[in-house]
């Protein structure tokens, strides 16, 4: 008889744990994270028997980003739209799949709340078993109901209220952070329930891995390539990394192609990961409202920093719900150092 988890808290006695941190919440926020953690429950079931009905592959059709729509990606954008606001706490809903906001149906609720999400990030990795994950951010609307627009969308990561992500891996994790903490649930299958098992994460200060793509270093600007050599070979600013045993001066490469993989082994052990401009792509790659905010909340609330080269990317107000941003996001020394070295070479006054 296999001994009982020490812990048996589930993610909605956590959830409502953090409500009773906040006596005049009216328990929306809490509804609201409990259908992100349902619908998640369906992802999770749907990514996992992947490659054993027809679900793989691509639609034929192309999203706004003009990548290819995965069979996946539609069904889990349809699965947040159905599950999420069930009880109209949710006046606009924008998602990595959809050109343009949505706004639900609020009249059975208060419609406070905002969210933004990549239903399935990094899912052309699905068809060789790789693991994706979702990415989610949750803000309050400002204006009254009668006049939602832009200003309740296009809200800067430093007014979210609440952030998280899922990895459908070797098991199904959900990491959430509400600003107090950022804490990991491990999906339990045989009983449909995400246990705690991570608490309070903590990135550490100073990174033993990189992560980027190399395949585009010629692309790159000469101050990024001076980056990653001096991650490869030590920094110059730095003496030998005492914190990466076995390592020497410099850190060890891992590199996924599914960010939120890349980021939550970086959040676990200690890492940086680096999406730079190229000259095709000088905003980068990356979605600052649906990928880069919600991860900066986490990885702030977890001691860590994320940013665009120049600035946090929790300051960056967005111009547009698909807005691209370069991203630099993990370990606070490191990160602090990219920037540093980036806007140096932007303003070498
Ligand atoms: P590249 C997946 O498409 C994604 O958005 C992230 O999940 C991943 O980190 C990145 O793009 C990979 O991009 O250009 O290295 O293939």
């Amino acid at each position: 008889m296999s001994q009982p988890p020490k812990n048996l808290q589930t993610i909605e006695s956590h959830i409502m744990n953090l409500q009773s941190l906040h006596p005049n919440a009216s328990g929306e926020l809490t509804g609201l994270l409990n259908d992100i953690t349902f619908a998640s429950k369906v992802i999770s079931r749907e990514v996992n028997k992947a490659g054993l009905v027809d679900i793989l592959g691509a639609t034929g059709d192309e999203n706004v980003q003009g990548e290819q729509v995965q069979k996946l990606d539609d069904y889990a954008n349809a699965v947040f739209m159905r599950c999420l606001g069930t009880k109209g706490q949710v006046s606009i809903m924008g998602s990595e799949e959809m050109a343009d906001p949505y706004y639900p149906d609020t009249s059975n609720g208060s419609g406070n709340y905002v969210v933004v999400f990549d239903p399935l990030d990094g899912s052309s990795n699905i068809d060789v078993n790789v693991s994706v994950g979702t990415i989610f951010g949750i803000w309050k609307k400002k204006s009254r109901l009668a006049n939602i627009g832009d200003v309740d969308l296009l809200q800067p990561g430093r007014d979210l209220v609440a952030a998280g992500y899922v990895i459908y891996g070797s098991s199904t994790m959900f990491v959430y952070s509400a600003g107090h903490g950022v804490h990991g649930f491990t999906l339990d299958p045989s009983i449909g329930e995400f246990l705690l098992s991570h608490e309070d994460i903590k990135i550490p200060f100073r990174s033993c891995i990189y992560s980027v793509n190399e395949a585009y270093e010629p692309k790159w600007s000469p101050e990024m390539r001076d980056v990653v050599r001096q991650l490869k070979y030590g920094r110059a600013t730095k003496t030998t990394r005492q914190d990466a045993p076995g390592k020497g001066a410099g850190m060890t490469a891992r590199y996924i192609g599914s960010l939120v993989s890349d980021f939550h082994r970086n959040l676990l052990k200690g890492g940086v990961y680096l999406y730079p401009p190229t000259m095709e792509k000088a905003e980068g790659k990356l979605r600052l409202m649906c990928e880069a905010a919600p991860l900066a909340y986490i990885v702030e609330n977890a001691g860590g920093y994320a940013s665009d080269g120049q600035q946090s990317i929790l300051e960056i107000t967005p111009r547009k719900l698909h807005q691209r941003v370069p991203l630099y996001i993990g370990s606070r020394d490191d990160v602090l150092w990219i920037e540093k070295m980036v806007s140096q070479a932007a303003d070498p006054i």
